[in-house]
């Protein structure tokens, strides 16, 4: 490989990692413990009804959110107690973490 193509990635690769760490401090995340009352696997959406967010300012309530990966919910079922962790990106929640509670 030539020279100014092997530093022209090594500051590709820089420069995305400190994208990627400035995203995440940017985004607000939070976890909590809440029910399923609703799975969409197909498109990913789950419903929770939750306790008060602190993290997020969000008082208790039933809300639909998009996951992250729609592989959190293959072991889920309506009723089911669970933690998770949600993050706030680009203005829409995300759950990023999900598992059921012990
Ligand atoms: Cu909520």
């Amino acid at each position: 490989m030539k020279r100014w193509m092997a530093s022209w990635m090594v500051g590709l690769v820089v420069g995305l990692t400190v994208g990627l760490v400035s995203l995440g401090a940017m985004a607000q995340s939070a976890s909590a413990a809440g029910e399923v009352t609703k799975l969409d696997k197909a498109v990913g959406r789950v419903t929770l009804k939750h306790g008060e967010i602190k993290g997020l300012d969000m008082p208790p309530m039933t809300m639909t959110y998009r996951v992250k990966e729609p592989r959190l919910l293959d072991d889920l079922k309506a009723g089911d107690r669970v933690r998770f962790a949600v993050e706030r990106i680009d203005g829409q929640y995300v759950v990023t973490a999900l598992s059921k509670a012990p």
